[in-house]
């Protein structure tokens, strides 16, 4: 249900990290942060370190070709999930769904997300429910778009909501929306105790996560 964003630059500050919180979060999520600062290989340290999957936060936004042939590193390097932008079109998502599952942008949770990617989220879906991902990304700064998105995506394609804690958004209200993982990074990995974070959060809504 809780997916952590590790978005630090040091190989062994994510470990720390995501060690002393496993037992709370469902999967973690690695962005260019942490794969500027250390590397590739820190996601296999990681999967060993808590025996979760690892998301790996790219972005992706080009033509198909490039698409594959940083995906396909990224796969080997053990990512379980790519995140991929959805505006570059069809084709650009199957490039890299044709190599691993994958987790398509739907909605951003920032304010200029309004400008130009949010009014798009119709077409998104409509692509999400031909393509089937593991997942979408949903605004977990706007509940009302998350129930929104669900109301009509598929049943089976996971909705993950970042945008918890440092951004405004509430873990609760997201999952009650209908949110399968909730994302979150600084308040935990910036807390002074990133279990005790890590557990607040998971208390709070474990009751109510299908995730
Ligand atoms: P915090 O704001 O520190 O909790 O981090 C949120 C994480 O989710 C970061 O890794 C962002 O890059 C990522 N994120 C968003 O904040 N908003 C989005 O719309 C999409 C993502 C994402 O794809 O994960």
């Amino acid at each position: 249900m809780i997916v952590l964003a590790l978005d630090v630059y040091e190989r062994d500050k994510a470990l720390k990290i995501a060690g002393d919180v496993k037992d709370y979060i469902s999967m973690v999520k690695v962005n260019w942060p942490l794969i500027v600062g250390s590397g590739l290989d820190v996601i296999k340290e990681l999967k060993e370190k808590t025996g979760l999957k690892v998301i790996a936060d790219l972005k992706l936004a080009d033509i198909p070709n490039t698409n594959r042939l940083i995906a396909k590193r990224v796969y080997e390097a053990g990512a379980d999930y790519v995140i991929v932008h959805s505006f570059v079109g069809k084709d650009s998502v199957l490039a890299v769904k044709e190599l691993g599952e994958v987790i398509m942008i739907v909605e951003m949770s920032h304010p200029g997300a309004l400008e130009f990617i949010n009014p798009l989220t119709d077409k998104f879906i409509e692509m999400a429910n031909e393509i089937k991902p593991f997942g979408v990304i949903a605004p977990g700064t706007r509940p009302e778009r998350i129930k929104y998105i669900r109301e009509r995506l598929s049943r089976e394609i996971k909705i993950l909501t970042p945008g918890i804690g440092a951004q405004g958004g509430k873990a609760l209200e997201a999952i009650k929306a209908g949110a399968d993982y909730i994302i979150v990074g600084r308040a935990i990995y910036s807390s002074e105790n990133p279990r005790e974070a890590a557990r607040r959060i998971y208390e709070e809504v474990k009751g109510w996560s299908s995730g």
